[in-house]
Formats: C-alpha cells, sequence, structure tokens
C-alpha cells in the first residue's frame, strides 16, 4: 500500500491511474481544476465531477477541485501539511503541442501553467515530504528528432580534452514542449539542490480508452481526438470508425513512439514501486513501438477494414513545422529492465480501440477532424 498523490486525477492518465491505484488498495489524494473539460470535448461521454468526485469520497479519497498554481497555494499547503506521500504524480500539466502554437495568449497559458505548477510541487515537497517519490509525465518530444541516437538519461560529452556528463541535448518542437523543458531543468535543479528524488518519464504518443479496471459504463475514460487534444493514434481511430480519410501530415514519415494507455498504466507502476536515491533525477524514455506516420494510417486502414469500416488514407498539408522523414532510434531500456511487457503489439491495441470507440460512434463531432491551427 503507497500514499499517492495524483495531479490531475480527472484527465486522460489520471482517471484510470486512479482507478489502478484504487484497486490495489493504495491511501489517495487526488486534485485537478477541471480545466481539460471546459477546454475539449470527449467523444465518450464521461461521468460529471461532482459524482466523480463523490464516490472517490466514498472510498475514502480526498479528492480536491483545486489548480496547482499559486492562486489555490494556501489549501496546497494545508494537503500537504495534514497528509504523508511516499509518491506524488504530476500529470497536472496542460498539454498539447497544437494548443500552445496557437497564439500568444495560448503560449503563455501553457508555460505559465506547466512550469509554476512543477515549481509549486518541488517547493512543497521540499517543506513537507522531501523523502516522496516526484513522477513527473515529461515528453519524448523534449528531445526533439535528431539525427542521433536519444539516450535515456546523461551521456558523456568530450570537448576540448576534457570529459563531462551531461543531459541528452533538448530540442523541442512548440511552446508546449519547451515547458517540459524547463520543467525538467527545475526539476534536476531541486534534486541536485535539496536532495529530492524524482523520475521524470519522457513519454511517447499514447493511445486508447478503456483500462482493466474500466469495468462499467460509468467509468469511463475520457478520449480526445481534436486537432489540439486528440493523439494522433486516437484520432486516426476516430476518423476510420466514421469512415473519413484518415490523415498523416504532410510527407508522413515522422516516426514517434507509442504506447497503450492500459500499458503506461503498468510503466507507472513499476515507476512507483522502484524510487530513485535521494537526490537523484531519473530520467526514463517511456513508449513500446516506434513507427511513422505513414505506417500508422496503414494500421488503422487494416484493422478498420477487417471489421468492416470503410476509410481511405490521404496525406494532407502539414498545419505544423516539423521533420517529415526523419531517423529515429530513442534508448528504453530502464523499463524493461525493471519488468515491463507490452499487454499488446500495436495493431491489436488498435483494434481494441476501434471496438471500444465504435459505439460512440453517433457522439462525433465531425469539424473537429480537421486541423486549422497553422504554426507558421
Ligand atoms: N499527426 C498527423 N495527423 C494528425 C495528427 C497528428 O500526421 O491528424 C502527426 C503530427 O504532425 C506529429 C505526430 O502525428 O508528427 C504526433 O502528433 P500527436 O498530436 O499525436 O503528438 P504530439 O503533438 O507530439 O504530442 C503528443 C502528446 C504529448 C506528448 C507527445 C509525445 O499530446 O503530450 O508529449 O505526444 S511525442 O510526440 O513523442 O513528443
Amino acid at each position: 500500500m503507497m500514499r499517492v498523490l495524483i495531479c490531475g486525477a480527472d484527465g486522460y492518465i489520471g482517471w484510470p491511474l486512479t482507478l489502478q491505484r484504487l484497486s490495489k488498495g493504495d491511501s489517495l489524494v487526488t486534485i485537478d481544476d477541471l480545466s481539460r473539460r471546459s477546454l475539449a470535448e470527449s467523444l465518450t461521454p464521461i461521468s460529471p465531477y461532482v459524482i466523480r468526485q463523490r464516490e472517490l469520497k466514498a472510498l475514502n479519497v480526498q479528492a480536491f477541485s483545486c489548480s496547482l498554481l499559486s492562486s489555490s497555494f494556501s489549501l496546497l499547503q494545508e494537503v500537504f501539511a495534514l497528509n504523508t506521500f511516499d509518491a506524488i504524480v504530476h500529470l497536472a500539466e496542460q498539454p498539447s503541442a497544437p494548443y500552445s502554437m496557437q497564439g500568444l495568449h495560448q503560449a503563455t497559458l501553457t508555460q505559465n501553467r506547466n512550469i509554476d505548477s512543477t515549481l509549486i510541487l518541488l517547493h512543497l515537497m521540499k517543506t513537507y515530504c522531501p523523502d516522496a517519490h516526484l513522477v513527473k509525465i515529461g515528453t519524448m518530444g523534449e528531445y526533439g528528432t535528431p539525427n542521433a541516437p536519444i539516450s535515456e538519461g546523461d551521456i558523456s560529452v568530450d570537448f576540448k580534452e576534457r570529459s563531462m556528463t551531461a543531459m541528452f541535448p533538448r530540442d523541442p518542437g512548440s511552446w508546449y514542449h519547451l515547458s517540459k523543458v524547463f520543467g525538467t531543468y527545475n526539476i534536476r535543479f531541486a534534486c541536485k539542490v535539496w536532495g529530492l528524488r524524482a523520475t521524470d518519464i519522457m513519454q511517447g504518443v499514447l493511445y486508447g480508452v478503456r483500462t482493466p479496471e474500466i469495468t462499467h459504463e460509468s467509468l469511463i475514460n475520457r478520449f480526445d481526438y481534436d486537432q489540439c487534444f486528440g493523439t494522433v493514434i486516437n484520432r486516426f481511430c476516430v476518423q476510420a470508425i466514421n469512415e473519413f480519410p484518415i490523415t498523416p501530415y504532410g510527407l508522413g514519415g515522422q516516426k514517434r513512439g507509442f504506447l497503450e494507455l492500459q500499458d503506461a498504466l503498468q510503466c507507472l507502476d513499476i515507476v512507483m514501486k522502484n524510487p530513485p536515491e535521494a537526490g537523484e533525477h531519473r530520467v526514463i524514455n517511456q513508449f513500446h513501438e516506434v513507427h511513422s506516420i505513414n505506417d500508422l494510417a496503414q494500421i488503422v486502414k487494416q484493422e478498420a477494414h477487417s471489421l468492416g469500416m470503410h476509410t481511405t488514407v490521404e496525406n494532407i498539408q502539414n498545419p505544423r513545422v516539423e521533420q517529415e522523414d526523419h531517423d529515429y532510434d530513442p534508448e528504453h531500456s530502464w523499463l524493461l529492465d525493471h519488468g515491463f511487457k507490452a499487454s499488446c503489439s500495436l495493431e491489436k491495441g488498435v483494434r481494441k480501440l476501434l471496438e471500444d470507440i465504435t459505439p460512440y460512434t453517433s457522439l462525433t463531432n465531425l469539424s473537429a477532424l480537421k486541423p486549422d491551427i497553422y504554426w507558421r
């Protein structure tokens, strides 16, 4: 049994993580400011937060609806003063590269929320629970797509006949990804000067909606498919169930690491069971398979065809500024070395996802399938 604080417990990862931790008998405190509900429309009809909150309270979970920002600081201090945590999972950041690229308001909102929330958590940890393990979701997008293998953790650098270790270079591709890089440096600094312990997870692109603990319709997870909050596989699957063309952007040779939602929870469980040493800033790369966006589109098309859905693949003009054809060779051995076993191949995961979301096809907002946020 662990004592866990989940920040962002109402979100795409936070909600199924809450259910998973409850099934493991953990003692939970949850926080969420519900901002995602007002920014994006879920395909799946998720329960209103008041109902989730009531059910969590019935299970002895302290469920707070507040932000991780300075406006809620006195409440947060109270939460930390009255509880002891073994692990603090920070999922309460503002997601989405395209969202952050819409304009000044979205860029500052993303960076302020993400940088401030992590700084606030670090200060609260220093004061109230310096031995707790911070589990922070970063992104593989911190590295960008360099023309070199991507390390997991530090690399050694030789320069002018001297050697040193350094973080693998970051080359983020949006204001959002930049905010994650700031978070990484802030966490690393807090580990160094205050002796905190943290696992900084460079996570690939997630997909999926149902996890084993979602045993009833009322527990269904949120599922975004719009251009900002829907990840690429989730969007492709919603295009497929509506028999719309699947839309790789540009050449479609962009490569990413992918991970099914249930497997992301398995990874978080492994991470929580293996806290780093005091003072350690541990960076891990979290994904299962690497594919190009074109491959992915073909996989979704084939799986959809085998389920009787007729969809095509149409590469469209890329609204983003990114490399469209490149090598991608990131290391990812820490999780495998600590027992991670993927529950399914990408093909099987896509098929399961198509089956899981087909009942909600008529709820699709078709206008959300087309992108119109241009990065230039
Ligand atoms: N893409 C398409 N067609 C679409 C949507 C996306 O070709 O309809 C392409 C994008 O151009 C990009 C790739 O698919 O090259 C991935 O896009 P995405 O929206 O799934 O992922 P991204 O914006 O990179 O962000 C997502 C999550 C983010 C996470 C990141 C991991 O939203 O939180 O950090 O994946 S990674 O991509 O490895 O940086």
